[in-house]
């Protein structure tokens, strides 16, 4: 038995792209008894798919046209306008949830594209690697119209976890791109610490589960003193590890990868920013306080906390 035939009552879904992600998203699908239409630009990838049960369209029309759903997972936002802008016709009436990595403005351009041919539009952030997809721990953003995602939540959440984050479509890449920036951010901190304990012969092996263990301490007693500090603006009081003592400290990681062997790349740029907000005479503050080098503040602060 396909299992496709498992479920009756679950409607069709079509995926466009089969890389790992989409490939992986079809799976997901057709493994919750969904029909699955799919197509990919090198038709062989569908392969597997169409042995477990899923349709192969011969052309995008074909597969937008299979479905009410549809959900497109290709390399980058050019590629998704050159699939759908020459089937634009085929696009009334159906929800395009596109799970392309990009921009909050390609987001919205692409928006204005679905829904100019009488589509509904949501965009979605993956926050998930394939092997998850289709268990509670890929949590997947959307954004853009709120109607669809309420009409289609029942199919998304065989994906994973899926949080609706409001009407701007720009708003699930938005924070899409934000997680990910932590995570490069941890792990440009993560090389270097390796990099550093490797010069004197340590093994990576040794340090990781000290590392682990600190990072997640760091991260659950200071991320909401970080947020509680830039969303009021108040940086100063109350200081346990002052900005100017952090800076001096920072020497030493500079000067100790100097001594080690240690390129100092990506460690430089937050030291510079330090260096200046201390001469902005902001030195007993909060290292929190940096990101008003990097934004201005918005009048009003976005976001479902804000007052
Ligand atoms: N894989 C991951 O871990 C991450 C998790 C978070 C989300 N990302 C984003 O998902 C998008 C797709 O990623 P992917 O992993 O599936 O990527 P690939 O395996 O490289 O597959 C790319 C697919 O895109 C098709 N494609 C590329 N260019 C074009 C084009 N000009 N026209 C039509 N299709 C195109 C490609 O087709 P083919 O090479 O098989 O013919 C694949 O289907 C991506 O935005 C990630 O950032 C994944």
């Amino acid at each position: 038995m396909s299992e496709t035939s498992a479920g009756g009552d679950r409607p069709p879904v079509t995926v466009i792209g089969l890389g790992s992600m989409g490939s992986a998203l079809a799976g997901a699908f057709l493994a919750a008894g969904h029909p699955v239409t799919v197509w990919n630009r090198t038709p062989e990838k569908a392969g597997a798919l169409v042995e477990r049960g899923a349709v192969r369209a011969a052309t995008v029309a074909g597969a937008v046209a299979a479905s009410p759903l549809v959900v497109v997972c290709v390399l980058d936002y050019a590629a998704v306008h050159r699939l759908l802008g020459p089937v634009g016709g085929s696009l009334a009436g159906r929800t395009v949830v596109n799970l392309t990595n990009g921009t909050p403005r390609q987001a919205r351009e692409t928006a204005a594209l679905v829904t100019g041919h009488g589509a509904e539009y949501l965009d979605g952030g993956i926050m998930a690697v394939p092997p998850l997809i289709g268990t509670p721990h890929a949590l997947v953003l959307y954004s853009g119209s709120p109607g669809a995602f309420e009409e289609h939540r029942r199919t998304l959440r065989v994906l994973g976890t899926a949080e609706h984050l409001g009407a701007d479509p720009g708003l699930a890449p938005l924070h899409d791109l934000a997680l990910l920036t932590g995570m490069y951010g941890m792990f440009a901190g993560v090389l270097h610490a390796t990099a550093l304990v490797r010069s004197a012969g340590v093994g990576a092996r040794d340090l990781a589960p000290m590392l682990a263990s600190w990072l997640k301490t760091m991260v659950d007693a200071e991320l909401p003193r970080l947020a509680e500090r830039v969303d009021s603006g108040v940086y100063g009081g109350d200081v346990g590890s002052p900005l100017a003592m952090q800076a001096a400290a920072f020497d030493n990681f500079l000067r100790a990868g100097e001594e080690q062997g240690v390129r100092p790349d990506l460690i430089v740029p937050l030291k510079a920013l330090m260096d200046r907000r201390v001469a902005d005479g902001h030195g007993d503050e909060d290292l929190a306080g940096i990101v008003e080098l990097l934004t201005a503040r918005p009048a009003r602060p976005a976001g479902r906390h804000a007052s």
